[in-house]
């Protein structure tokens, strides 16, 4: 797959929009889009021109360089530099691009004023009137904003993981059933973990007189057709959700997964790796000259490039190939992993399930321990407890853990963060306590400084243990409230507290750009569910998705800790 001029001239563009997103000395935005004309401008095609020997800053625009950019892009696919800017902006701020009106000045403001990082976020801000006040826009722009973002609807709306599963998984046991296939798969972003998916991209191994493709036609839920043919078909489900299906021979399987899986970044760069020894991959297979060398599975496919096989989570571009190259790929925390619960809530406020329900449905689910975070005093609606209510649950917990074999209670409460950064309940009765869960619940709107410092002050409370929900985004929602993540990771570790990745789906609060950077500061990230009933419990495999796509290793994870190691870690935090 030849890189041509246009591709350059894009990637320079696309680095221009995100340093101008981040906010970038204006002077290398400049060069970078000057630098995509130049491109543009060239007589050939700069592979063909640096072939023969050419030496591109000859040619108008293109200095030192840019010129050793262009060879970096043509040898590796990609550069350092769009590769250091993949890792500093979510990938959804990208998206926003594609909304007539906003450029990158304008996403740079929504991002740093609200906190918005996706369309969902930004058109609930439009909606609440939220974004007239910002610099560079008006009511007008508000209302042309939500017109554009109606008309990209129109072209494709992204659903939550766990909502696609729900469509997903029963079409794929419907395809399995299918005369002669063999394997079926959910490849694309589903299989990649993200918390959203654009559409489902399934994979079926069967042979040529399969009736898998009109089976899958022929599904219940489809309620369009937009495309049937031998090998590929395209539906419409009844909610709306695209499903793409392709039929693969077996000896293809491992190609074709490998490339529906994508991320088309990180696929970009395993075939320039292809090229650079003389092969070729693509949907079918790993060829050299004409022959096959591999491809029937997904192993083969990264052996042929000198590669270890690498798990979809990491497939982002996002510094994978090269780990893997140097036998430095993290080893991914797995659900079985997760020893315990440190969030969930109980009838004693807006639990659907008592204590002892919990507690036999942790166990059941192989726990070793469960700590008890019901609400605080503050959350009168749902009937947050008071000092006395909590000395009384302390009490309960305690009976029950002598009563109880096979799961340990852990004594704790999610105790909201005031206004002003105290806690909402007295010191006394927090110190009774194995841990504290602080939350965010009220006063979202608050100045960034305002928050990070409302924050901050928080985990400096001696009995602080974990930070719940950490930004607060309710994906497709509520965007995440402005906060400086950065200097909460970085007080945590001073500090020896942790933060939460919350695994409902709709919270994956961290997200995995912010579990990459909880693990390079060294803070530990506890994944729990904030169950609100048993079945609750089976939300932590959402959490353990964001957590690989983060890079996360069991050791990076809290409740991986057994009670014994998990006691001592805890203490610290309340002073013992
Ligand atoms: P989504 O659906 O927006 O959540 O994201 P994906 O990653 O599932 O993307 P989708 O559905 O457009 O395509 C599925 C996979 O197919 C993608 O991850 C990689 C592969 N793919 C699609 N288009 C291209 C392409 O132009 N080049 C390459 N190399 N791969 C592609
Ligand atoms: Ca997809
Ligand atoms: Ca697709």
């Amino acid at each position: 797959m030849p890189i041509h001029n246009e591709d350059i001239a894009a990637h320079f563009e696309e680095i221009a929009d995100l340093l101008e997103i981040k906010g970038d000395n204006p002077f290398r935005i400049r060069a970078y889009r000057n630098g995509a004309r130049a491109v543009r401008a060239l007589p050939r095609s700069a592979a063909e021109l640096l072939k023969g020997g050419e030496d591109l800053t000859r040619y108008p625009d293109i200095g030192e360089a840019l010129a050793t950019k262009i060879a970096e892009l043509l040898r590796t696919g990609t550069t350092q530099a769009m590769e250091n800017l993949r890792r500093q902006i979510p990938s959804s701020l990208e998206d926003l691009l594609r909304i007539p009106g906003l450029g990158p000045v304008r996403i740079r403001t929504l991002w740093h004023e609200l906190g918005i990082t996706d369309l969902d976020a930004l058109e609930a801000a439009a909606r609440a009137g939220r974004l007239r006040g910002l610099p560079g826009f008006g009511p007008k722009t508000e209302q042309k904003v939500l017109a554009a973002i109606e008309e990209h609807r129109k072209k494709k709306r992204r659903f939550l993981r766990s909502v696609a599963a729900e469509y997903g998984e029963p079409l794929a046991d419907w395809l399995r059933a299918g005369r002669g296939v063999r394997e079926v798969v959910i490849a694309g972003s589903y299989r990649r973990g993200r918390d959203t998916v654009g559409d489902l991209d399934v994979l079926a191994v069967a042979p040529d007189r399969s009736d898998v493709m009109t089976r899958f036609a022929g599904y219940e839920e489809v309620a369009e057709v937009v495309s049937l043919g031998p090998t590929r078909a395209t539906v419409v489900l009844r909610c709306g959700l695209q499903v793409d299906l392709r039929r693969v021979r077996p000896e293809s399987f491992g190609s074709a997964l490998q490339y529906f899986t994508g991320s088309k970044a990180h696929s970009i760069q395993l075939r320039r790796r292809a090229q650079e020894r003389g092969l070729k991959i693509n949907e079918y297979g790993v060829f050299r000259d004409e022959r096959r060398i591999a491809g029937d599975t997904e192993e083969s496919v990264y052996a042929a490039v000198d590669l270890p096989w690498i798990p979809p989570e990491l497939r982002e571009a996002r510094g994978e190939i090269e780990a893997a190259e140097r036998g430095r790929l993290p080893r991914l925390v797995e659900p079985g992993d997760i020893r315990g619960e440190l969030h969930c809530h109980t009838t004693a406020t807006d639990g659907r399930a008592d204590l002892e329900a919990m507690a036999l449905a942790a166990r059941q689910r192989g726990l070793e321990y469960l700590a008890i975070t019901d609400h605080s005093q503050r959350l009168t609606m749902v009937g947050g407890l008071d000092a006395d209510a909590l000395a009384r649950q302390i009490e309960t917990i305690d009976r029950l853990n002598e009563r109880l074999t096979g799961i340990t209670l852990l004594k704790g409460v999610e105790c909201d963060i005031l206004e002003d950064g105290r806690l909402d309940l007295p010191d006394a009765v927090l110190a009774r306590l194995d841990l504290v869960v602080g939350a965010v619940h009220s006063h979202f709107e608050l100045s960034r400084r305002a928050q990070t410092d409302r924050i901050l002050r928080a985990m400096d409370h001696p009995h602080f243990t974990l930070l719940a929900h950490p930004t607060g985004r309710l994906i497709g929602e509520r965007p995440p409230y402005d906060v400086d993540l950065d200097r909460l990771i970085r007080h945590a570790a001073e500090r020896g507290c942790f933060l939460e990745l919350n695994s409902q789906p709709r919270r994956l609060d961290l997200d995995d750009l912010a579990c990459m950077k909880a693990r390079e500061a060294g803070v530990l990230v506890a994944i729990d569910t904030d169950a609100h009933s048993e079945r609750d419990l089976d939300l932590r495999i959402h959490g353990v998705l964001q957590a690989r796509r983060g890079w996360l290793e069991a050791g990076d994870v809290l409740n991986t800790r057994p009670l014994a190691e998990l006691r001592p870690l805890l203490a610290r935090t309340m002073g013992r």
